[in-house]
């Protein structure tokens, strides 16, 4: 019997089934494409089907003759409203319909609404658009080629394809240090262009009241205020006049942090012809077209004392952000938070240095659990440290737990500027070797290697740094992140918990609820969670870079406290004692020194709502809230290996181990935090070996269904093997971290590294993702195999 099944749900934290899958598994969510509306039209994209055209002529007037279609809008029409284009969540543009020009296959070109969604389809074949193909920039690494075609000249004065040049830390520092160091080793790293392939596509059903002006636009949304903000700042709307509702999300991983194309044209369809607009993708249009991640080309280097103290490191990438610079990060990172890549270990200098350029695919780049790019950063930093043990001759292992920081030296200061909060690292590396039997996995690889088989052990070490963030530093659009939370006690002892984030997955009706239920003592079956509508929550930015917990867990509970303290004044009312005189336990004030004297949280919050006198300046009810400014970034961290046989005639992987030690701080349901890490090295799996969004010389996306974009199943991945510690983060005032990422940012090292480290017999150094059969035979080929 399971905990949960023992006790039921509990009291503040613990393991807990989330509440919402009850109507999730009786197929009672209400996605997107559940929302019907009286007189509901319905809208589809037409795409361009090159990478980087002149855009001739449209001619609409076929498709405006369907019996069935109500309207078709171009990006002349558009144009007219002062829409053509929208900005992005990183100051650029994006077409919002084509034009003067087509800058990826897939971009939206024009937006049919009809009466139903086959007639929308259907008219699209009816639209005559007359192309001029032009060379498309597909590799990143030519996209600066003086002779490279400009892709965004609508921008004045653009003369090429550079977006960026970023760096971090000190270069004169980290030169010298590389300089002196005994061991230097490089290696070029490509992480290549994933997906996030969320289950459900996005879309948004959008309805202006004529009579009211009130838009409402329910839609795939992960921060629905700041897709409000945006549309009123965008579009001229009156923000009071708008709601954007979210309903349930069929996963998000990221994907659904954009503001898309096809949401403004159900906008304007729906101004348009005065009726709700439905827009929903296909599976093709969302792996093609919607926010796509990582595409980093790095040049690495680590530099090392000859006995393996690790001394710098410092890497040059190329940052493939497609044609529009569309990521979403906080302003002042236009890299994400990659320059983390000094990841785990106590290092003298480091150095990045970031170019961004535009290339002819699809806008993304910050997207699938990517944490602001420290998913790159890991990868970075924990191949690189693969790469030195390789060339000291030292076991990784043996490398790592030398180099980690020490518990002692937190907070600690990393030389790209971030403040780690805290950790115990060697304990976390040491608990996984234990779980994985480390030495004498090392000792069963040599006896394979004997036999001619290939097994290999790879380790990651990851610092994540979530929770964004701080209001001095970091904003998006110009708006700060901090988060609102209302936690409200009906007059009957239940409350509601109204919360800025957005779950897509996640269980925050579950955990929003238990961080109440820790703070009064109520159970978390009698906390409603509300979310998702901004009509009804307060104001913040919503969920992503596993913001939910560090930022809105931490206003919840401070606004429950509040509630908790109001709670003890109308308590001290009712007993007729000073509050000085009142002590806390869960769910309960009584009087110090006499615990019979006492009243529960039930009973405060009726005597609250009665007719009791309250003390001066006290107005009755049971009520707080909080904006909750974070004082600094939370940084979990964990320790993963994985074990892998690898089939030396056909290179294909098996992994057969995977574990996996996280320390979030405190864990407010360690059963979603287990699920949460399941979810992401499954995706860690993914990225390793099978997926990558790949495309032709001509810009042709090659990944455009699951038949070619590949999602590991249960197949593909072993049992999991998890493991934790508890390094409460000495800010939040729960002590609890984010992990919703932790495990994809975590886990693509540690199973190439393991493959890696199975193919050393034949030398290979480095081979990059995903590590298909094809790829690994490749590595093997013209090698001799060394025993
Ligand atoms: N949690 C906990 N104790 C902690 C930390 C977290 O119990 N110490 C719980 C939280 O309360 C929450 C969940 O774990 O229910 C994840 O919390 P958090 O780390 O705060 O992350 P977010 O809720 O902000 O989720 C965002 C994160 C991101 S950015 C991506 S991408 C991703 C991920 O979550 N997308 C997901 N996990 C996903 N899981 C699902 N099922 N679907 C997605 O789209
Ligand atoms: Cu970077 S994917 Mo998540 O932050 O939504």
């Amino acid at each position: 019997m399971t905990a949960v099944e023992e006790h039921g749900a509990p009291m503040g934290f613990g393991p807990m089934h989330r509440k919402e899958d009850a109507r999730f598994i009786r197929g009672r969510g209400t996605y997107i494409d559940d929302v019907q509306l009286p007189g509901m039209l319905h809208g589809a994209v037409l795409r361009s089907p090159l990478a980087h055209a002149r855009i001739v002529s449209i001619d609409t007037r076929a498709a405006e003759a369907h019996p069935k279609v109500r309207a078709v809008i171009t990006g002349q029409t558009l144009d007219g409203l002062g829409l053509a284009w929208m900005p992005t969540l990183s100051y650029d543009t994006q077409a919002v319909l084509a034009t003067d020009k087509v800058r990826f296959q897939g971009q939206e070109v024009a937006f049919v609404i009809a009466e139903d969604r086959y007639a929308a389809r259907d008219a699209l074949a009816l639209i005559d658009v007359e192309y001029e193909p032009l060379p498309a920039v597909v590799d990143a690494l030519k996209a600066l080629d003086p002779d490279a075609p400009v892709i965004r000249d609508d921008k004045d004065g653009k003369s090429d394809n550079r977006i960026f040049d970023w760096e971090s830390g000190d270069k004169a520092r980290t030169d010298e240090v590389f300089a002196q160091a005994d061991v230097v080793v490089e290696q070029d790293l490509l992480y290549p262009r994933v997906h996030p392939a969320p289950l459900e596509t996005c879309g948004a059903v959008a309805d202006m009241n004529p009579a009211t002006g009130k838009l409402t636009v329910w839609e795939t949304s992960q921060a629905p205020h700041a897709h409000r903000t945006v549309y009123a700042m965008v579009a001229g709307l009156p923000e009071q006049k708008i709601r954007v509702i979210s309903p349930d999300i069929g996963g998000g991983f990221g994907n659904k942090v954009p503001i898309y194309p096809g949401y403004v044209c159900a906008v304007v369809g729906s101004i348009v012809t005065g009726k709700p607009v439905k827009w929903v993708e296909d599976r093709a249009e969302n792996l093609m077209s919607t926010s796509f991640a990582r595409d980093y080309h790095m040049r690495g280097g680590i530099a090392s004392t000859k006995d393996g103290k690790i001394l710098g490191v410092r890497v040059e990438v190329i940052a493939d952000h497609g044609a529009f610079n569309g990521t979403a990060q906080p302003t002042k990172f236009p890299a994400g938070f990659f320059h983390v890549f000094t990841g785990s270990y106590d290092l003298r200098a480091a150095h990045c240095h970031v170019t961004g350029v535009y290339t002819n695919k699809a806008p993304g780049g910050v997207a699938y659990a990517c944490s602001f790019r420290v998913t790159e950063a890991v990868y970075l930093v924990e191949r690189m440290v693969d790469l030195l043990a390789r060339e000291l001759d030292v076991d990784p292992g043996e490398l790592r737990m030398k180099n980690l920081l020490r518990p002692e030296q937190f907070p600690y200061t990393c030389a790209t500027g971030w403040e780690y909060d805290s950790g115990d690292y060697p304990a976390a590396l040491q608990l996984a070797m234990d779980i994985a039997g480390y030495p004498e996995l090392r000792a069963e690889q040599q006896r394979r290697r004997e036999r001619g088989e290939l097994m290999g052990i790879g380790i990651s070490f990851f610092t994540e740094a979530v929770g964004a963030g701080p209001r001095k530093h970091m904003d998006i659009l110009g708006l700060g992140m901090a988060d609102g939370a209302e936690v409200r006690v009906h007059p009957t002892g239940k409350a509601v918990v109204r919360i800025s984030v957005q779950t897509q997955g996640q269980g925050h009706e579950t955990t929003f609820a238990q961080i109440v239920s820790d703070q009064l003592g109520i159970s978390p079956d009698d906390i409603e969670v509300v979310h998702g509508d901004t009509d009804q929550t307060p104001f913040g930015l919503g969920t992503y870079g596993s913001r939910s917990t560090p930022v809105s867990g931490a206003a919840v509970a401070v606004a429950a406290q509040r509630v908790r303290e109001r709670a003890k004044v109308v308590a001290s009312a009712m007993l007729e004692v000073s509050p000085d005189d009142l002590e806390w336990e869960s769910g309960r004030w009584f009087v110090r020194g006499d615990p019979e004297a006492g009243r529960t949280i039930g009973e405060i919050a009726l005597a609250a709502h009665s007719t009791l006198e309250l003390p001066e300046g006290v107005e009755g009810h049971l009520d707080a809230s909080c904006v909750y400014n974070p004082p600094n970034l939370t940084f979990p961290f964990g320790a993963y290996i994985c074990v892998v046989d690898v089939d030396g005639e056909t290179g294909k992987v098996a992994v057969r181990r995977l574990v996996a030690v996280d320390d979030c701080g405190v864990r407010i349901n360690p059963m979603i935090v287990e699920g949460q890490v399941h979810g992401g090295l499954a995706e860690g799996v993914g990225m390793a070996l099978m997926q990558v969004m790949a495309f032709d010389e001509e810009g042709n996306n090659l990944g455009g269904s699951f038949m070619d974009y590949l999602l590991p199943t249960s197949v593909e991945c072993p049992s999991w093997e998890l493991g934790a510690t508890v390094t409460p983060s000495p800010h939040h005032p729960i002590g609890a971290k984010g992990v919703g990422e932790s495990a994809t940012v975590g886990s693509p090292a540690a199973v190439v590294n393991a493959v890696l480290d199975a193919l050393k017999p034949y030398g290979v150094r480095h081979a990059d993702m995903p590590l298909t059969p094809a790829a690994v035979w490749r590595a093997m080929q013209g090698r001799p195999l060394r025993t």
